[in-house]
C-alpha cells in the first residue's frame, strides 16, 4: 500500500464530525405516518433523477440508526449533524405532530448521547413537506410562520438534548437548484420564484431562532451556507462581471441579511421588491456560530438565456475535478474560511466536505478509496492553514457518513466514508474511514 498521508496538529477541543440529511438516508417513506415531500414527488416524475431511483429506502437509516451510530463511535466521531425531515413530525407541514416521528428522533438523540457524541440538528435539509408546497411552499410568505411552528415543535421537545442546532443547510444551493434552475425539487425554473423564496428563507430563518431562543433551547443557534469562490469561466469582461454578480447572489444572499442585517448593494435592484417593513431587523438575528459547506471553486459565465444570465462554466483546462465536474482546490477552501471568518466574525465549523467516487467493494471485502484520502488529507490541512492564519475553526464535518441518495444524481456518486451496499444495505468502512479514524486518534 503507498503511504498514508498524516493530518497536522488542530487546535485542542476541535471537534470530528460527519454529516447526513434525513432526505437522503431515512428511507422509511412510507412508514409511521410520515407525509410526502417534494422531494417524493419529484423523484416520482420520470427523468428527473438521472438513474431513476428515489430516497424511499435510501440507506433504511431509519431503522439502523443504531448500527449507523456505532459506526460513528468507531470513527472516533465528537458530534452529528443530522437533519429532521419536516414532513415526518408534522405530515401536512402545519398542525398535528406525528408523535412516532418525534419518538423516532427522540430514539436517535438518546443513542447519541449514550454513545458521548454530540447530536447537532438541522431543521431544514432541502425536504419541503409537499402539502406546503402546494399552498406556494417558500414563495409564500406564509412559510415564515409554518417553519416558526415547526421550530417551536422541535425546540420543546429536543430542546433539552441538541447540543447545536442549525435553521438551514446551504440555503443557496436549494433555492437556486429548485426555484431558479429547476434541476432539483420542486422543480421550478422561474426568476422571480426564486428571489421570492430565497428572502422568503431568510425571514424563516429569522423566525426560527426566535422561536428557538424563546424556547430556551441549551444548544448555539447557527446556520449552514455553502460558500465557494465563484471565478470567470474565461478572462472576458462578461465573464468576470457575472462571476462577480454569482459570488454576491451565492455567497451574500443568506449570510449577509442573517448576520449583517441586509442584502448587498449588487443584490438590492433585486431583492428590494420582496423586502416589507420590519423584515430585515426580523432576518437579523443573533447567532452563536457559522457552519460551512465547501467542496470546491465553481466557474460562472454569461449567458443571456439563463436565469440572472448568469451560467455554469467549467474548471480551467487540465485542472482536477471529481466526478461531479468539481474541481480538487484546496487553497480556495482556506482562502474562503479566512475570509467568511473575517467578514461574519463568528466562530466556524465545517459543517460539509468531502469528495464522490464510485469505489466499490474489492474481492477481499476492502474498499479502496484513495481519492478521498488525498482529498481530504488535503482539505482538512487547507483548515490547518486558515487557523494558522488567524480564522476561528472549531470543527471539521466530513459529508458523509454513509454512501447515500445524491438526489438528481441519484446513488451513482458515492460521498461516504462507509461504502454502503443499496441491495442487501451491507455498511462497509473504506480505507478513507480507517484513515480518518486513526488521524483522528493522533490528534
Ligand atoms: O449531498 C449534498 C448535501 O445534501 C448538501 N451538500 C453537498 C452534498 C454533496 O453534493
Amino acid at each position: 500500500m503507498t503511504k498514508q498521508p498524516h493530518l497536522p496538529k488542530l487546535p485542542k477541543g476541535f471537534l470530528w464530525g460527519a454529516s447526513t440529511a434525513a432526505a437522503q438516508i431515512e428511507g422509511a417513506a412510507a412508514e409511521d405516518g410520515r407525509g410526502a415531500s417534494i422531494w417524493d414527488a419529484f423523484a416520482a416524475t420520470q427523468g428527473k433523477i438521472k438513474d431513476g431511483s428515489t430516497g424511499a429506502v435510501a440507506c433504511d437509516h431509519y431503522h439502523r440508526y443504531k448500527e449507523d451510530i456505532a459506526l460513528m463511535k468507531r470513527l472516533g466521531l465528537d458530534a452529528y449533524r443530522f437533519s429532521v425531515s419536516w414532513s415526518r413530525v408534522l405530515p401536512d407541514g402545519v398542525g398535528t405532530a406525528n408523535e412516532k416521528a418525534l419518538d423516532f428522533y427522540d430514539r436517535l438523540i438518546d443513542e447519541l448521547l449514550d454513545k458521548k457524541i454530540e447530536p447537532w440538528l438541522c431543521l431544514y435539509h432541502w425536504d419541503l413537506p409537499q402539502a406546503l408546497h402546494e399552498r406556494g411552499g417558500w414563495t409564500n410568505r406564509d412559510v415564515a410562520r409554518w417553519f416558526e411552528d415547526y421550530a417551536a415543535l422541535l425546540a420543546r421537545r429536543y430542546g433539552d438534548r441538541v447540543v447545536r442546532w442549525a435553521t438551514f443547510n446551504e440555503p443557496g444551493v436549494f433555492t437556486t437548484a429548485g426555484y431558479a434552475v429547476g434541476y432539483h425539487a420542486p422543480g421550478v425554473a422561474d426568476l422571480g420564484a426564486y428571489l421570492a423564496a430565497a428572502h422568503n428563507v431568510n425571514r424563516a430563518h429569522g423566525a426560527s431562532v426566535v422561536a428557538l431562543r424563546g424556547a430556551d433551547v441549551k444548544g448555539q443557534i447557527g446556520v449552514v451556507c455553502n460558500q465557494q469562490p465563484a471565478r470567470p469561466a474565461s478572462p472576458s469582461d462578461d465573464d468576470k462581471a457575472a462571476a462577480a454578480l454569482y459570488d454576491l447572489f451565492w455567497n451574500r444572499t443568506f449570510a449577509d441579511p442573517m448576520i449583517l442585517g441586509g442584502y448587498p448593494e449588487g443584490l438590492q435592484p433585486f431583492f428590494g421588491p420582496f423586502v416589507q417593513d420590519g423584515d430585515l431587523e426580523a432576518i437579523r438575528q443573533r447567532l452563536d456560530f457559522l457552519g460551512v459547506n465547501h467542496y470546491s471553486p465553481t466557474y460562472v459565465k454569461s449567458d443571456p438565456a439563463a436565469p440572472g444570465g448568469l451560467a455554469q462554466g467549467k474548471p480551467p483546462e487540465g485542472a482536477p475535478v471529481t466526478m461531479m465536474g468539481w474541481e480538487i482546490a484546496p487553497k480556495a477552501f482556506a482562502q474562503t474560511l479566512i475570509q467568511e471568518a473575517a467578514r461574519y466574525k463568528l466562530p466556524i465549523v465545517v459543517t460539509e466536505n468531502g469528495v464522490a467516487d464510485r469505489a466499490e467493494v474489492g474481492e477481499g471485502g476492502e474498499v479502496d478509496d484513495p481519492l478521498r484520502i488525498d482529498y481530504l488529507a488535503k482539505y482538512i490541512g487547507a483548515v490547518a492553514s486558515a487557523i494558522e492564519s488567524g480564522a476561528r475553526i472549531d470543527g471539521y464535518f466530513v459529508w458523509s457518513l454513509i454512501d447515500n441518495f445524491e438526489w438528481a444524481e441519484g446513488y451513482e456518486p458515492r460521498f461516504g466514508v462507509v461504502h454502503v451496499d443499496f441491495e442487501t444495505q451491507k455498511r462497509t468502512p473504506k480505507r478513507s474511514f480507517e484513515w480518518l479514524r486513526t488521524e483522528i486518534k493522533r490528534q
